[in-house]
């Protein structure tokens, strides 16, 4: 790999080992979108090395809020370790900046080998949600540089999961301490969640990767995220599938 995208992913990947945040990458040097998934790439390897396992993929900017929040307007997707999988409880300590968002997350059973594959693999759906934790200063970013940052995925947490029904448009609620601190429809997320998925797996399949039985997909904030603070109860709930809550230390 080109020496810069290296140096470009072990100063991604210290932000996180150093919960320090660090300047965009483009103040630093030229970085094209394409590039910025190969920097994602060798710093999900440098996770690896230490143990990790993938077990999913992300994707993000499928809302128009999530879009506007961030000032960007492509669809994007990250890579999802088994590190990264939240119980109920999460130290904040080793964050930088965080923020929760609720999402749909799919469960796969099956292989998806073409993107055909996706919509029959899905073995179960569920209420979720993301910690993001951009390693940018001041949460800020280019497309480029979001994506080099594997979509500023830092944790994710499930509720549990249901058979493969219709979420198309179902009511989605983040709570912190009993207090509803954003609200939206699962059909902000392309229209349908389902879309969603299937850009993933689309994207998955144009980059070499087969989804794997027990992945998980998670299609993508249905609203702007918002910080989470220590020493707080989080609930994430969505009709008809029930909650998830996490608590912050
Ligand atoms: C990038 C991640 C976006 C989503 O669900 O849209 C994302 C960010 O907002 O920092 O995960
Ligand atoms: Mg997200």
């Amino acid at each position: 790999m080109n020496p810069r995208l290296t140096a470009f992913a072990e100063t991604l990947d210290e932000a996180v080992l150093n919960r320090r945040a660090v300047p965009r990458l483009t103040d630093t040097a030229p970085l094209d979108v394409a590039e910025a998934y190969e920097v994602q790439r060798a710093v999900i390897e440098r996770r690896r090395a230490r143990g990790e396992a993938l077990i999913g993929v992300k994707m993000g900017f499928t809302s128009r809020a999530k879009m506007v929040q961030m000032g960007v307007d492509d669809v994007i997707w990250g890579l999802l370790t088994d590190a990264m999988l939240i119980e109920s409880h999460l130290d904040t300590a080793g964050l930088i900046h965080p923020r929760i968002e609720p999402e749909i997350a799919f469960l796969l059973d099956r292989p998806v080998r073409t993107p055909a594959d996706a919509v029959a693999a899905i073995g179960g759906i569920a209420v979720g949600y993301e910690v993001l934790d951009s390693r940018y200063e001041g949460f800020s970013f280019t497309l480029a540089d979001v994506v080099a940052d594997n979509a500023s995925a830092s944790g994710f947490g499930l509720g549990p999961w249901h058979r493969p029904k219709d979420v198309g448009n179902v009511g989605m609620l983040l709570e912190i301490d009993g207090r509803a601190v954003a609200s939206g429809s699962s059909a902000a997320i392309l229209g349908d969640p389902l879309r969603s998925l299937n850009a993933a797996a689309r994207l998955a399949c144009a980059a070499g990767i087969e989804l794997q039985p027990g992945w998980v997909v998670l299609a993508g904030a249905a609203t702007a995220a918002v910080p989470l603070p220590s020493g707080a109860h989080v609930r994430v709930s969505a009709a008809g599938l029930g909650h998830v809550e996490v608590t912050t230390r």
